[in-house]
């Protein structure tokens, strides 16, 4: 499982929101979101981290920068 940090989550419907934008991306399965954790949680069958953190910045949240 890989984890990525992301700002700006600020209720159930930001998480909803990021769940559903992670579950669309190609390779990735297994979506979880903490709150209050800032974080996201999944398997990765070898997608890019920038297309991951890409997906997330199209709907107006920020990832941290130097996950590998
Ligand atoms: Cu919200």
């Amino acid at each position: 499982m890989e984890t990525l940090k992301i700002k700006g989550m600020s209720c159930q419907h930001c998480v909803g929101s990021v769940k559903k934008a992670l579950e669309k991306v190609a390779g990735l399965s297994q979506v979880t979101v903490n709150l209050e954790a800032g974080e996201a949680t999944f398997a990765n069958k070898g997608t890019d981290r920038r297309i991951i953190r890409e997906a997330i910045s199209r709907i107006g949240f920020e990832t941290d920068n130097n996950g590998a």
